[in-house]
């Protein structure tokens, strides 16, 4: 490539101008559902930066203090909270919020607002003091509740099939935001000197097959036996175990290279560790519009009637046929 068409090389769409371009596509089009995905992406911008000076600015570290979910509260989790939770209800399209960071649903105070949102405002963030990536997790659905009363639990306790749009931020080497509306997965790198998310990953798919499982291998031994024989068969044919303990980051990667993500029961853990609202709905959403498959070992993640705002539940997701692998291993283990 010369320098001159290095430096006149399109750098890509940007967010904005993808967002407006497929309002046609996003369901019940009217503007509203754009600029909720704009509110959260500039939310995203504020906590990157945080994040990028975490070291400097002494916001590393827990607070002392748990969280509703009886885990060690990072300083940044408290800020990403502040910070999304502030960009929905300035944005005012959001009439109510679940965040894994506070125990209540939130009210906007948005009583006119048509959608709901639940959201993971810092997964992984006792990632961050080891400078490892963490990432932002969040679903979007329409209210339930009539239009000009406050939320109600009516709101979150959706199916995951009815989300109409979910996605991640990935606060990586790179940046990224990767969302669906039901219409494929796209992917966009944040410029940092443009301020901008650029289409970087348009049309995601994952493989249908994948060479890479990832897990917490360390609570192997409360496992159930299905889960144990897969990990050992994943183990003779030499498949790679990659597992950063930062979903976002396990699992974008199986996205772009193929494999899948585990989080079974166990001892600790008896539903699993992760949460079917901000956690494993969007993921398996993205997923699913992806290729792949998400579910609990039963059934598919995405067809749970949630019970509880918080609740927990064991993920198996990624390419299609490792997670029907493991549930045929599952499978034969409630046979035996
Ligand atoms: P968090 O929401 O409290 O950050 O917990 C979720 C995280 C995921 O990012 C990660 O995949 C998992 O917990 C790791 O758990 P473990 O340390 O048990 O492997
Ligand atoms: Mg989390």
């Amino acid at each position: 490539m010369t320098v001159l068409e290095k430096f006149t090389t399109p750098i890509g769409v940007a967010l904005d101008r993808f967002i407006a371009a497929k309002q046609g596509e996003f369901p019940f089009a009217t503007g509203e559902l754009s600029q909720l995905l704009r509110d959260i992406a500039l939310a995203s911008k504020i906590i990157n930066r945080e994040i990028n000076r975490a070291g400097l600015s002494g916001i590393e570290g827990s607070i002392g203090a748990d969280n509703v979910q009886g885990e060690r509260q990072q300083m940044l989790d408290v800020i990403a909270d502040y910070r999304f939770t502030r960009a929905l209800v300035i944005g005012g399209q959001t009439c109510g919020i679940v965040s894994e960071e506070v125990e209540d649903i939130i009210d906007t105070k948005n009583n006119d607002a048509k959608y709901f949102v639940t959201i993971d405002p810092l997964d992984g963030s006792s990632n961050i003091d080891v400078n490892v990536s963490v990432g932002t997790i969040f679903s979007i659905y329409r209210r339930k509740s009539e239009i000009g009363t406050p939320p109600t639990q009516k709101d979150y306790l959706q199916k995951g099939s009815e989300q109409v749009a979910a996605g991640y931020i990935l606060y990586g080497s790179s940046t990224m935001l990767v969302f669906t509306t039901g219409f494929g997965v796209n992917g966009f790198t944040y410029e940092p000197s443009l301020g901008e998310y650029f289409l970087s990953h348009p049309d995601m798919k994952i493989k249908e097959d994948g060479s890479i499982y990832s897990v917490n291998e360390g609570g192997y031994h409360s496992f159930p036996q299905g889960v144990k024989d897969y990990i050992d068969s994943c183990k003779q044919r030499e498949l790679s175990a990659r597992y950063i303990g930062s979903l976002v980051a396990d699992f974008h990667r199986n996205l772009l290279k193929g494999g899948m993500y585990m989080y079974p029961s166990t001892e600790k853990y008896q539903n699993g560790k992760l949460r079917l609202l901000y956690e494993c709905n969007s993921l398996a959403f993205i997923i699913e519009q992806a290729g792949g498959m998400a579910s609990n070992g039963e059934k598919r993640i995405l067809d749970i009637k949630p019970e509880e705002k918080h609740q927990r539940t064991p993920l198996y997701i990624g390419s299609k046929k490792m997670v029907e692998e493991v549930l045929s291993y599952l499978k034969k283990e409630q046979l035996a």
